[in-house]
């Protein structure tokens, strides 16, 4: 298991809470490196602006891998969503979509995350689902054409209405039959809607969909500052032989590099207690 920092690139308009680290890219990937991480998951909102051969440069000087290209940039900061019911937005939204497979099959990642960039239900859940599922069908192609897995993500009831939990997500999963569409597993969401620390990763790796996992307590602050059974965790993935990132996506409190060097320090001193 390898562990990954959350940033944002430099493009995205706004601040997103649950990006870590400050400053330029450069200085962000640097203190990554110094901190510990093994890679940056990278949330973007113009993946097509960035230069994509500088960054694979910088990733490379500081050692560091790209875990995952995320899209929750573009709900939050660019307001797109894939069920927008705006069909322009929709429409960008999916174009978008294909620029951030291409972009983690460029920087060699092997995942692109899709959270609240999924969008809501519009007037009707299931028909809201069947679109879903026909555009993950189309963007599973498009991901194993270049390599890349997507890694859906169930959200907690506060923040999405489609898919809250890892049950719902694996029924999803089993209908929409796409090899390169897994899961992400979020401790956040887990504490919020799951009935146990370890089951839905167990169940989620059964189903040989444990593709991507986030990180964050409880309160959403790093791992150790809130309830959340990390070292129950832990030896349950190691159990069950999950090799796949483990990416904080939380509250950058006190400060941005504090919560990441926080984040890094515990997970680092729990996976060696249990080596
Ligand atoms: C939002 O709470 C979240 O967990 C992100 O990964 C969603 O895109
Ligand atoms: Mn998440």
């Amino acid at each position: 298991m390898r562990l990954a920092l959350t940033i944002q690139t430099p493009e995205v308009p706004v601040p997103v809470p649950v990006a870590l680290l400050s400053g330029t890219l450069e200085e962000k990937l640097q203190k990554a490196a110094r901190m510990g991480a093994n890679g940056v998951e990278f949330i973007t909102t113009e993946p097509a602006s960035l230069d994509v051969p500088a960054l694979r440069d910088q990733l490379n000087q500081h050692d560091l891998l790209a875990a995952a290209v995320a899209s929750g940039g573009m709900a939050f900061a660019a307001k797109l969503t894939l069920l927008n019911p705006d069909p322009s937005n929709a429409a960008l939204a999916r174009k978008r979509l294909n620029e951030l497979i291409a972009l983690a099959a460029a920087l060699g990642s092997q995942v692109v995350t899709i959270g609240s960039f999924r969008g809501r239900s519009v007037e009707n859940k299931e028909r809201s689902l069947h679109q879903l599922a026909g555009i993950l069908h189309q963007a599973g192609d498009f991901a194993a054409g270049y390599g890349v897995e997507i890694a859906l993500e169930p959200l907690n009831r506060f923040e999405g209405d489609l898919l809250n939990n890892v049950e719902q997500g694996l029924a999803f999963l089993k209908e929409l039959n796409h090899p390169a569409v897994g899961l992400l597993v979020d401790t956040f969401h887990v504490n919020i809607e799951e009935a146990s620390w370890t089951e839905p990763f167990r169940q989620a790796m059964a189903a040989q969909k444990l593709f991507h996992i986030h990180l964050g307590d409880n309160n959403r602050l790093p791992p150790g500052k809130g309830l959340i059974d990390f070292d129950a965790i832990l030896r349950t993935l190691r159990a069950i032989g999950y090799t796949g990132w483990l990416s904080a996506e939380l509250l950058g409190k006190p400060d941005p590099d504090t919560a990441g060097r926080q984040t890094i320090d515990h997970m680092t001193h729990l996976m060696k207690a249990i080596a």
